[in-house]
């Protein structure tokens, strides 16, 4: 975003918030003042945490290049002639990490050459900043360069929360929410509760930021967040830097939290200033009162923010979370013994670092301090260790310093700026089919299947530099913080805590930065999308609700317990046909695991009682009988990825309802947007009244309200029923969407 506007922005907020004060009666947190700057008409706008719908105007709109497909679909259908918003594409999730950066890169390039085509033809016609394969990873590009204090922005990738870092409101969304957004329609979100974390002491020696928000999961879980925001202050936000508060924001996602922040201070104007930003950082300091909470909020906070955490960071010790959530969080000290116990494979196969969560200068120098440690030493590297960096600038910059040197000197590769492993594009030959092992990473996700398509694979996640410390110890029984390992010469090692200047001295190192903007004259620009496109497949509106309550809909699949996005919709290699909804919708639940068999992926046709068969082969008969068919699911249903693949798969294959324990909050928005019936049991135990051969009916649709219980009716085999209630959280213009078969078609 120009720093005019920018400007006119701040300029506008003194008058804002004073009249918000005024309503409000009180004085404003940080997450408040930036809702407020922003809303499309703040008289008319109810406030009422975790009640109001809010309607934004957001500044910016950022799209990567699996899940910007489908947004750029959708909006392509709007028919509009630019983007009402600054946006940018990122092409990042399709690199498959396999011999390092430049023939991945490479490859990439001619196997998605059709996607990428679409995706910049696309860009210059609309008027969208394009950023090619290998420039880097969305969060990691948008944080150095358009992420700012005070911004409202939208992504259609779970993590956009990261250039929370630099005090934004950043929020993850799907494709669609982006696709009208960019079509200038105000954005609509849950008016979020909010969760303050004071942090006092400092973060030293092995403590790094990963490790406050690993801590905080133990604390919040992977569903503390939902439609929260998570606002960082206190004495201690200034220990970290810039890009540590960017890792802290990023994982918040894992929190299931709307977003995370922290409040502008001078690390963040360090770091706008390292990134050629100067002239914001001034503009910044300039309206600091605007941009961090009022002061009677800070001297009272518990008056002001729904639930309080403290975190003493001279307490926190190191923090590793895993096998298989993000939550499962002990300090590292504590990892031996539960290794022991739970009888999880000790052995480390691979040490991952970077990804869009932790690849800043400062992640890469602390590791490479600890790996020059070793190599002084002698010690030698016990497993493979891959590197991902976040974008080009610390790719060269790493290069410049010598950091990379000092990774391929212990035996890593440098993978391309990509996601890659993180999201299994990971070409992975070392460990057999469902051969359980384990891997250390500096990533945020872990579900099993994430980053190698295995689920025997045992991912945990902590700091870049304890992975480094790993890769030498070769066991998760090796506590780099108060351990040691044998040197070559037989004496104990022992490492000493890493050390790294948090910018790089000499600047940030530029090659090329590989962006392209868009068309001067868009008109002359046309899509390209081949008609007989395996990869990308225009969309079809779906179908209005016939005014019918839904009757004895057989239940496709009982989820149980996880019921990630990546279960729903895995990646890995389905990236390929994320533009595709036809050939994508053969994932469909591939990795949810069935209530009534145990089994993943799998359950009991309804038509022919048959077992053992695949939930989207299911789908597709029911489909082509005219059949719909609903979901049941656990806790924290739809947790993770952003991609409505998740919703879109079930929706064009006939699902109607999907009932669960609860909603994490982009998938719920995901199901309303695509036209689907997402409920709440009101008494959470109901769940266990579903069994396989029941049909459900869910009546009264045509008075469906705001506010008021669906009911729903459980028809058991010998012709018994169970009534029970279930909750929504459609507004009136949401079952608008659910009229009309999604909210594109309510646009229109
Ligand atoms: C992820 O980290 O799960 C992803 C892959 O970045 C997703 C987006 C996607 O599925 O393309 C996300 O976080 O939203
Ligand atoms: Fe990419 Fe992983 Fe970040 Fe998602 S979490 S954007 S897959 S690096």
């Amino acid at each position: 975003m120009a720093v005019d506007q920018i400007k006119r922005l701040y300029e506008s907020m003194p008058a804002k918030l004073d009249r918000a004060r005024k309503r409000f009666g009180r004085a404003l947190t940080l997450s408040e003042k930036i809702l407020v700057a922003h809303a499309d008409d703040f008289d008319k706008q109810e406030w009422s945490r975790g009640k109001a719908q809010l309607r934004l105007r957001v500044d910016r709109v950022s799209l990567q290049d699996a899940t910007g497909q489908m947004a750029l679909l959708q909006f392509m259908q709007a028919g509009k002639k630019q983007a009402a918003v600054p946006s940018t594409v990122h092409c990042d999730h399709l690199i498959r990490a396999q011999s390092g950066a430049s023939e991945d890169t490479k490859r990439a390039i001619t196997e998605n050459n059709e996607v990428y085509e679409f995706l910049h033809s696309a860009s210059r016609k609309y008027g969208i900043g394009f950023w090619k394969p290998g420039a880097g990873i969305i969060h990691q590009v948008v944080l150095e360069n358009y992420a700012f204090p005070g911004g409202l922005m939208i992504g259609a990738d779970s993590h956009t929360p990261n250039s929370g870092g630099l005090g934004m409101v950043a929020i993850g969304v799907g494709g669609a929410d982006c696709g009208e957004a960019m079509a200038g329609l105000a954005w609509e979100v849950l008016d979020p509760s909010l969760i303050g974390v004071r942090l006092t002491g400092k973060l030293a020696g092995w403590t790094s930021a990963k490790d406050v928000i690993t801590h905080l999961l133990g604390v919040l879980t992977v569903k503390g967040g939902t439609n929260k925001i998570v606002e960082y202050f206190g004495p201690g936000a200034s220990s970290i830097s810039a890009t540590g508060k960017g890792t802290i924001c990023n994982m918040g996602a894992e929190l299931g939290a709307t977003t995370s922040l922290f409040h502008f201070d001078e690390r963040m104007s360090s770091y706008l200033a390292a990134t050629d930003r100067a002239d914001i950082a001034r503009l910044a300091e300039q309206y600091r009162e605007h941009l961090v909470s009022d002061p009677e909020v800070l001297a009272d906070p518990r008056k002001y923010y729904d639930e309080i955490v403290e975190i003493d960071l001279s307490e926190l010790e190191p923090t590793i979370v895993g096998p298989h959530s993000p939550d499962r969080a002990r300090p590292i000290s504590k990892l031996a013994a539960e290794v022991k116990k739970e009888g999880w494979p000790a052995q480390i196969k691979a040490g991952l670092i970077g990804s869009c969560t932790n690849s800043s200068y400062e992640d890469m120098k602390r590791s490479a301090h600890i790996a020059m440690q070793a190599l002084k030493a002698g010690l030698k590297a016990k497993t493979p260790f891959l590197v991902t960096p976040g974008s080009e600038r610390i790719y060269q910059t790493i290069k410049r310093d010598g950091i990379m040197e000092t990774f391929e000197k212990i035996g890593g590769t440098v993978l391309a700026n990509a996601c890659g492993p993180c999201i299994g594009q990971w070409k992975r030959l070392d460990v057999g089919k469902d051969e359980s092992n384990t891997i250390v990473s500096s990533f945020n996700r872990n579900f099993p299947g994430r980053n190698d398509g295995s689920a025997a694979t045992l991912s945990f996640l902590t700091s870049p530099e304890i992975v480094t410390a790993l890769v030498f110890g070769g066991t998760l029984e090796f506590d780099p913080v108060h351990g040691t390992i044998p040197g070559p010469d037989g004496k104990a090692f022992r490492f000493t805590p890493p050390e790294s200047e948090e910018l790089p001295a000499k600047g940030f190192a530029k090659g090329e930065e590989g962006y392209e903007a868009p068309a001067a004259d868009g008109d002359a620009v046309q899509v390209k999308i081949d008609p007989n496109s395996q990869r990308l497949q225009l969309l079809q509106p779906f179908p209005r609700w016939d005014g019918k309550d839904f009757l004895e809909l057989p239940i496709l699949v009982k989820t149980k317990g996880k019921t990630t996005t990546d279960h729903i919709s895995p990646a890995g290699a389905w990236l390929l046909v994320r533009g595709h909804l036809d050939k994508i919708s053969d994932n469909m639940f591939l990795g949810a695991v069935n209530a009534f068999t145990g089994e993943a992926g799998k359950g009991v046709n309804p038509l022919t009682g048959e077992a053992g068969q695949n939930f989207s082969k299911m789908a597709r008969e029911l489909k082509a009988k005219g059949q719909g068919w609903l979901v049941i699911g656990d806790e924290n249903y739809g947790e993770g990825s952003s991609r409505e693949h998740a919703a879109m798969s079930p929706r064009y294959l006939g699902c109607k309802v999907v009932i669960v324990r609860s909603f994490a909050r982009i998938h719920e928005t995901n199901l309303k947007k695509q036209g689907i019936l997402p409920l709440t049991f009101a008494k959470a135990s109901d769940y266990d009244l579903f069994e396989q051969p029941d049909r459900v009916s869910v009546t009264g649709l045509a008075q469906l309200a705001p506010g008021k219980p669906a009911d729903v009716v459980i028809h058991k085999p010998g012709g018994k029923t169970v009534a029970i209630q279930c909750r929504h959280t459609f507004t009136d213009e949401q079952i608008g969407w659910f009229k009309a078969g999604s909210a594109l078609n309510a646009l229109k």
